[in-house]
């Protein structure tokens, strides 16, 4: 197995832990996420009595396959934990996500969340969020006028491509893949981003982390706000 493929493992072994029997757990989306979900699957098979909301169609599936209860998001006021992975981010919970595209229903289940936890493998953990572009989820109808408004920002905007025409989200928008260079205050930048009308989400994740647990060869570290 791959050095971060074990990392992405030992990561989601060790979040999984803080699940309880009855609890309400967002499932994230990405590999290492994935992990966790096959994870879960074990509690499940165990006796776990779990009820899942789902960031993606893709973990929605993959759940289903392993018998976990996905249920509508709507149907839930708050979710008890969280697990979830991420493209980037700092020892300060400062994070990029979205690489995986399932950015705006991550983030709203992230809003709803009462222990966030994001596991990443040591790749993913930088000093300073900007290598990674900031994935910023667009409406189709407006995502000219937001290249345009990403540009007055200093921000350099590609539409996420595939097979030869624009990548759908699960909600049926556009991404815009955004190269500010590395950013020195990830918060001010959030806070322009939020201000862009027709972006109905972007990928730097503030404030909304409560633990981050990497996997780094044959250890796991955890940081905890
Ligand atoms: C998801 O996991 C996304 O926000 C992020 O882009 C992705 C990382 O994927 P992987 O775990 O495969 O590196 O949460």
């Amino acid at each position: 197995m791959k050095d971060f493929e074990k990392e992405k493992m030992l990561a989601a072994q060790e979040a999984v832990k803080f699940i309880e029997s009855d609890m309400i757990v967002g499932l994230g989306t990405g590999s290492t996420a994935f992990y966790a979900i096959n994870e879960i699957g074990k509690l499940v098979k165990n006796g776990f009595k779990i009820k899942a909301v789902a960031t993606s169609n893709e973990s929605a599936a993959l759940a289903a396959s392993l018998n976990i209860d996905v249920i509508d998001i709507n149907a839930v006021d708050s979710i008890d934990i969280t697990i979830d992975g991420a493209d980037e981010f700092t020892s300060e919970f400062l994070m990029i996500k979205g690489g995986g595209g399932a950015l705006f229903r991550e983030k709203v289940v992230a809003a709803m969340t009462k222990k966030e936890i994001i596991i990443a493998d040591s790749s993913k953990k930088v000093a300073v969020l900007g290598k990674f572009k900031v994935p910023v989820e667009v409406v189709p109808f407006a995502y000219q006028y937001v290249l345009r408004q990403l540009a007055v920002i200093n921000g350099k905007g590609t539409v996420r491509m595939k097979n030869d025409t624009q990548y759908l989200t699960d909600q049926g928008n556009f991404i815009i893949d955004a190269d500010f260079g590395l950013i020195s205050d990830p918060k001010a930048l959030a806070a322009k981003l939020n201000e862009i009308e027709g972006v109905a989400a972007h990928g730097l994740f503030i404030g909304l982390t409560h633990t981050i647990i990497m996997g780094e060869r044959d250890t796991t570290i955890i940081f905890k706000k």
